[in-house]
């Protein structure tokens, strides 16, 4: 497995291992207002406040998906890759948002997708819920509300009665940091509601008990028929302390990461449960200094830390950068009050090379070091990547997203060869140019480009599609001449 090319580097991917690519409904499928679907919450937002969106664009249409699946499946199946991960569209199925009314176009939909994708021996990797909330659930005041734990189970039992045949791999959740976060305790994903520093909190209380009732919903009921799995999918923004010397810096970036990582993962993948201590102590401490009577932050009780804890088969990790910490105190952009003030330290962007979004710099060793964390912080759990991707503006010859997957990916031999990480498999971020959220296709990920100004919304195989097309044939990482930028020795 080991290639002398000046430097040692594993290339080889152990048996066993398999490769996917990564979407989500509202990101590609558009067809938002027809068929029974109704309007989510990034309809409204895109809609209501148009300006919010980097260039004025929508899902509205998007990658047209809804009309052009079999395209989709047909460049998978030219890549050739293992798994697709796609995500369900909550008010496509449910168009209430409650079990009352169950969408038969909908349901024909994704049958149709998976039949097809079933044609070329792809496997399906389904998301429940990758953002796009019901805007009527949102009218009810969405995660924030206890009783989405009920709506979202109801969904989700929906979706395993109807395409648990099919579907065999289920992920409750996409990014429960970037939900509750940047939807609900800031503006950067829609609802928007900007509650910083309690709606944040409020929205992850909600999200881990409705996450533990799916996921024991499977356990209980669909598990012994369908025989399928079922995890989450957490993001990290990986910290590490600008000065590795730095004691103070190096205790707050292990701070940071419980706060980022830790807030979603400790409930569920560790042995004692519930939020991180650090969290629940820093918040307390806060709100007591803020006049409260009580923690923004409430902790789970005996059952429901009972509850939520092992309730994943596998830790789906989502990775894409890593981030600095330059000290403690407020940093310059917390609000009053919020989780970045409540975590107490300073953050910086200066590291690595840029891409397309300015959150997403490029570090690979940071990668290596968060899997090497989550092996040691959550006993050895088996680790699916189930997104990892780089954002350009749209180039067909994208050599800097090819370095961006071949460094990433050499990261992920690194560990699971020197420190024997258990990561079983990887998902490309993504199959193609879509709405990149907020960011509309001003930001874009895909292995195919996607011409927006053309109707037909012609979708063309970048290098990088190429380069993902060999990786998947050999398990290799490939080393071809063709792949490396004519621009860097
Ligand atoms: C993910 N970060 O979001 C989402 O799951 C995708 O829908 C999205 O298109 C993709 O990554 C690219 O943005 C993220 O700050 C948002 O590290 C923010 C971060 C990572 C992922």
């Amino acid at each position: 497995a080991l290639v002398h090319s000046g430097h040692a580097q594993y290339t080889k991917f152990p048996e066993g291992f398999t490769f996917g690519v990564a979407t989500a409904a509202h990101q590609i499928e558009g067809s938002w207002n027809v068929s029974g679907k109704t309007e989510n919450v990034w309809d409204h937002l895109s809609h209501n406040r148009p300006w919010m969106i980097a260039d004025g664009t929508n899902g509205d249409v998007a990658c047209d998906s809804y009309n052009r699946y079999q395209e989709d499946v047909d460049e998978l199946a030219y890549m050739g890759v293992d798994f697709y991960r796609l995500s369900l569209s909550w008010a496509r199925i449910l168009p209430t948002g409650r079990m009352d009314v169950i969408n038969p176009d909908g349901i024909r939909y994704y049958n149709a997708l998976f039949d097809a994708l079933a044609e070329k021996k792809i496997e399906p990797l389904v998301t429940l819920f990758h953002w796009d909330l019901p805007q009527s659930l949102q009218d009810l005041g969405g995660w924030a509300n206890p009783k989405m734990i009920d709506y979202f189970r109801d969904y989700a039992d929906v979706c395993f009665r109807e395409f648990g045949d099919k579907v065999k791999s289920w992920i409750t959740l996409n990014e429960p940091y970037e939900i509750c976060e940047d939807a609900y305790g800031d503006d950067k994903k829609a609802p928007a509601i900007d509650s910083h520093g309690v709606g944040n909190y409020l929205c992850s209380d909600t999200l881990l008990k409705a996450h533990a009732e799916v996921y024991h919903l499977y356990n209980d009921t669909y598990r012994p028929i369908q025989n399928g799995r079922i995890m989450i999918s957490i993001n990290s923004i990986w910290y590490e302390p600008s000065d590795p010397e730095n004691a103070e810096q190096v205790a707050l970036a292990e701070v940071a990461n419980q706060f980022k990582f830790g807030w979603f993962a400790n409930p569920i993948f560790t042995e004692e449960g519930g939020y991180p201590v650090v969290m629940v102590e820093n918040i307390a401490e806060q709100s007591k200094a803020e006049g409260l009577n009580k923690p923004r932050l409430e902790q789970f009780d005996e059952y429901w830390i009972e509850r939520i804890k092992g309730t994943s088969d596998f830790l789906g990790i989502n990775h894409y950068t890593t981030h600095l910490i330059t000290g403690p105190g407020v940093d310059s952009l917390a609000k009053h009050p919020s989780w970045l003030k409540d975590i107490g330290a300073v953050v910086s962007l200066d590291v690595g090379r840029d891409s397309a979004s300015e959150w997403l710099r490029v570090v690979p060793t940071g990668f290596a070091n968060l899997l090497r964390w989550c092996k040691s912080t959550y006993n050895d759990v088996p680790i699916y990547i189930t997104e990892n991707g780089f954002s350009d503006r749209g180039a067909i010859e994208d050599y800097d997203r090819i370095r961006y997957y071949n460094d990433y990916l050499s990261e992920i031999l690194n560990v699971i060869y020197d420190d024997d990480v258990k990561v079983l498999g990887y998902t490309a971020w993504t199959l193609m140019d879509n709405f990149e959220w907020r960011a509309g296709f001003s930001e874009r990920f895909g292995l195919y480009h996607v011409d927006i100004t053309d109707p037909n919304l012609p979708r063309t195989p970048k290098l990088s599609a190429e380069y993902y097309k060999q990786l998947c044939e050999t398990k290799e990482i490939p080393q071809d001449e063709r792949f490396k930028d004519p621009a860097v020795s």
